[in-house]
């Protein structure tokens, strides 16, 4: 063959090979082109943070030092003098607890200020802390960038401090503070504004109340403008007025909805169910966080050293927070000292640690993954993408596909109980409903049907030893997008007993997991498995401490401690002037039991309860329904003690402040007097109207 032939030999060659090729990637391409978005997608900003997952709060202002909840704007700004504060040891929990950033109350609803402000004399600048030459803001700004953490800012929209709050002028203060936050302390990935807006307070001096219309008083629209402006890559939180870039859940108790949207309109009114579960048809993408406090309450209270969630129940909001689509914001209360709590640091690194052992083995990945379609046929969109740890890459069906599975083998007969999936939200948020299956000895078992998944859902289900998973998409808006499953088998972690005390002095302690017994104390000691068996209800009336531990023999794993701290018999309370049965649910020391005051009464409206003898009480304690629709929460109360029910003595009044967001426990303490009878009046409520709910009611005695 001479040259020319070889030449045009290999010409026509290329030039078929050319074509094929051609034809064939004008096909494929056809086939595997990427799936379009659907619906509301998330910006930049929203995806940097989605991904954080995990940061805490810290809660720390004059507060702390008054043991209040809402500081009312007159409290004294020598009070601030944290003699061993140090944000180092603040940052060094955080990032050990596997934390990405921390968000600090520079200014909360009393108006003080960590900073030294230039608009305002109420901040630390005349505190005695480091004489007057410290700042709290630049401290923390500092300490997250020496430990790796991003820095966010709570700035309380609410200035119960501020003469100007309620006026125009305020809205040049709010931001000035703003501009000073935004500019001085470097990026900050986060913004929070407060959604407790306007009411009684200090205000300079005038001592009234104030009310704004939280849509329109603070001109979000331009607020935001300047917030981007200075802060480009930041996340708004706000849940009333413009919408932010992500909302509030509408409870700090650690949980968004089972379902759970990252949508929600960009106008008009959210109400509470939108909140808690997004809106499937919402127009914007504003992704959920919850937040919550490590104890009970934001700011730091002695009397709850004794309250600090417990690790499983931190992974339970970890379920209900990270695993199901949402971020975690997790507060510390600074302690007047300015220093965290060690009850506080061992509950979050217990979290920690339960959750790195938990997901420390994905058992699918990199297992032989089918799908019943994938798009085009093309490995690059094949089952294999979501089993290959690559966040970037996924599985995803052909167009017209919105009911799919995935079958994992797992090759030999393997425990498992928790199953990750995301979906790839860059492209948005598509599942409406999935179910997952184990093939057990031949069967195909239901072990968990769900809705929405989102950036991540992580569902629980009891242990089964399967050799195959399969994940089944059964509704979607359109064509899925998984990026990522996840197989796990987590440990056991038991939760602290629950421990009760009915009116006559009978003792229940009780769990919500399966299977578990119980040990318990009476004389202040740690329970062990070598305490008393709890068998039943016993009696302990009087004031006692009641501690206790689950404990699995099958496993042979204990809990944290349950205690209970009760106070004086209630066998011989009364009710007086009230002749309802029912009413009874006030000390019957069930929480879920609730009596209201209804009908035609207008507030004030009284609780008068005869405690059968004479003793001396120094507080009280009230537990507001603990329902979620629950009516008649008092928000502000009088309580007077008598000795013969005839001549009344004023020994408190006030507000129980964040009662309404977070129903706990309310608590207050006064000068020990003698009383046979105590009086609660309630002045308020949540809903301004003249319905009084009580779940319990109780005295501190001394
Ligand atoms: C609430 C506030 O009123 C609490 O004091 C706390 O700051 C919490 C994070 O938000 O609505």
């Amino acid at each position: 063959m001479d040259f020319t032939s070889l030449k045009i030999i290999h010409m026509t060659r290329n030039l078929i090979c050319g074509v094929l090729f051609s034809i064939l990637t004008i096909g494929l391409n056809a086939q595997t082109k990427a799936p379009a978005p659907y619906g509301p997608i998330p910006n930049e900003n929203q995806l940097r943070w989605q991904e954080m997952e995990y940061y805490a709060f810290v809660h720390f202002s004059l507060n702390t030092y008054t043991d209040q909840s809402w500081g009312n704007g007159n409290e004294d700004v020598k009070l601030f003098n944290p003699k061993e504060s140090d944000c180092r040891q603040w940052a060094r929990i955080c990032k050990e607890a596997g934390m990405k950033g921390i968000i600090i109350t520079a200014k909360h609803h009393c108006g003080f200020c960590l900073w030294p402000s230039k608009y305002t004399e109420y901040s630390v600048k005349n505190a005695p802390w480091k004489n007057g030459k410290g700042d709290m803001v630049r401290e923390m700004a500092d300490a997250c960038k020496e430990y790796g953490l991003k820095l966010g800012i709570y700035l309380s929209p609410w200035d119960r401090n501020s003469k100007d709050y309620g006026k125009p002028e305020y809205i040049t203060y709010f931001r000035n503070q703003l501009t000073e936050l935004l500019t001085n302390y470097g990026p900050i990935f986060e913004i929070w504004f407060d959604g407790a807006n306007g009411g009684s307070g200090y205000y300079g001096g005038a001592n009234e109340t104030r009310t704004i219309d939280r849509t329109t008083y603070y001109d979000w629209k331009n607020t935001y403008a300047l917030i981007r402006k200075l802060q480009p890559n930041i996340v708004i939180w706000n849940d009333g007025g413009d919408r932010g870039d992500l909302r509030w859940v509408g409870t700090e108790e650690g949980a968004v909805g089972e379902t759970n949207w990252s949508l929600l309109n960009a106008t008009g009114e959210v109400e509470w169910s939108m909140l808690h579960y997004g809106l499937e048809s919402g127009n914007a993408w504003v992704p959920a966080e919850v937040n919550t406090s490590i104890r009970p309450e934001w700011f730091y209270h002695p009397n709850e050293d004794s309250k600090v969630k417990t690790v499983p129940h931190l992974l339970d909001t970890y379920y209900h927070s990270i695993g199901s689509n949402g971020s975690l914001l997790l507060n510390f209360p600074i302690m007047p000292n300015g220093l965290i709590h060690p009850n506080d640091e061992k509950a979050a690194l217990g979290l920690a640690k339960a959750v790195k052992e938990t997901f420390a083995v994905n058992l699918a990945e990199n297992r032989k993954a089918e799908a019943s379609n994938f798009r085009g046929n093309a490995k690059e969109f094949g089952a294999g993408m979501a089993v290959d740890n690559n966040k970037d890459t996924y599985w995803a069906t052909d167009d017209n596909v919105t009911k799919a599975s995935l079958t994992l083998d797992l090759g030999i007969p393997t425990l498992f109980n928790r199953f990750l999936v995301q979906e790839y939200i860059r492209l948005g948020q598509r599942v409406q409903a999935f179910t997952v299956e184990a093939l057990v000895d031949g069967n195909w078992e239901e072990v968990a049907k769900a809705t929405t998944i989102g950036y991540k859902r992580i569902i629980r289900f009891p242990s089964v030893k399967a050799t195959k998973v399969r994940f089944s998409i059964t509704n979607s808006k359109s064509c899925p997008v998984i990026s990522n499953l996840g197989v796990y088998n987590a440990p056991v972690f038991l939760n602290a007993p629950s421990i009760t005390r009915n009116q006559s002095g009978e003792v229940t302690i009780t769990t919500n997991d399966i299977g578990p017994i119980f040990y318990y104390t009476l004389d202040s000691s740690e329970p062990t498995i070598k305490s008393t068996l709890y068998t039943g209800p016993f009696s302990a009336d009087g004031k006692v401490e009641v501690k206790a531990i689950a404990f699995d023999p099958a496993s042979g794993k204990s809990s944290p401690v349950g205690y209970e701290k009760f106070d004086i018999s209630k066998k011989d309370w009364k009710i007086v002037g009230i002749n309802e049965d029912k009413a009874i649910a006030i000390f019957d020391g069930n929480t879920s039991t609730v009596w209201h005051q209804r009908g035609d009464k207008k507030m004030p409206l009284d609780l008068t309860i005869d405690l059968g003898y004479k003793c001396n009480v120094c507080g009280f304690k009230y537990l507001p329904d603990q329902n979620k629709w629950s009516s008649g929460i008092i928000t502000n109360y009088q309580f007077y003690i008598s000795e013969d029910n005839i001549d009344w003595k004023l020994v408190d009044k006030g507000e129980f402040s964040n009662i309404k967001n977070n129903p706990v426990w309310q608590r207050k303490n006064f000068m020990p007097v003698k009383a046979r009878y105590i009086k609660l009046q309630a002045l308020k409520n949540t809903s301004g109207d003249n319905v009084v709910g009580y779940a319990e009611v109780d005295v501190i005695t001394n």
